[in-house]
């Protein structure tokens, strides 16, 4: 469900989290070689999360995180205990097609996700053969409520845009249940 333009104020939380959070650059282990994700991102939250093989550390939440994981967590009619946000610096960082589907999320995780700065395209595709697929973009302020079933059927990914574009930020508001022990 998409709420179009929701956050008023979406021009200065986009200044505020540019300017103020730790961005960093993270890299992936692929077939033994160690590549620089197209994208900054972070990680705050209430416990540890494993995602797409990184372990990221619980840490404590900026205080514009956490009142936009509230705002959304109203939005949704659930709560959230973790944010990942992505800043994508022009058009060529990216979000290559992945489902949010890690264990720790449950079988059918909620996630809101805020778009901040520059609009950029957002595109999904069912997992299955019919080839279902739709476009959206989410521009400065959009939110995104992805339903019980967005993670069990689609996939997502933003790409790579040729159009020169400015930076945007994505933030995805998500549920981490607390790790199993072994
Ligand atoms: O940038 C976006 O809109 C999506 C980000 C995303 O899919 C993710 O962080 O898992
Ligand atoms: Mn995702």
């Amino acid at each position: 469900m998409l709420y179009p333009q929701h956050l008023a104020d979406a021009e200065d939380l986009f200044r505020r989290l540019h300017d103020d959070l730790p961005w960093r650059q993270e890299h992936l282990t692929l077939f033994g070689k160690r590549i620089a994700q197209p994208r900054l991102s972070l990680y705050q939250g209430d416990v540890p999360y494993t995602y797409s093989g990184l372990t990221l550390a619980a840490a404590a939440w900026h205080p514009v995180l956490a009142d936009l994981r509230d705002r959304c967590a109203e939005l949704a009619g659930m709560p959230f205990n973790t944010v990942l946000a992505n800043l994508y610096r022009d058009g060529s960082d990216s979000m290559d097609w992945h489902a949010d589907d890690e264990a720790e999320l449950g079988a059918e995780p909620v996630i809101a996700s805020v778009s901040l700065g520059a609009p950029r395209r957002f595109q999904m595709r069912r997992k299955d053969k019919t080839g279902e697929a739709h476009c959206l973009t989410l521009g400065g302020g959009d939110v995104l409520i992805m339903g019980p079933k967005s993670q069990v059927h689609w996939m997502h990914r933003v790409p790579k845009t040729k159009t020169t574009v400015g930076p945007r930020i994505n933030l995805t508001f998500r549920f981490v249940r607390e790790p199993q022990r072994r």
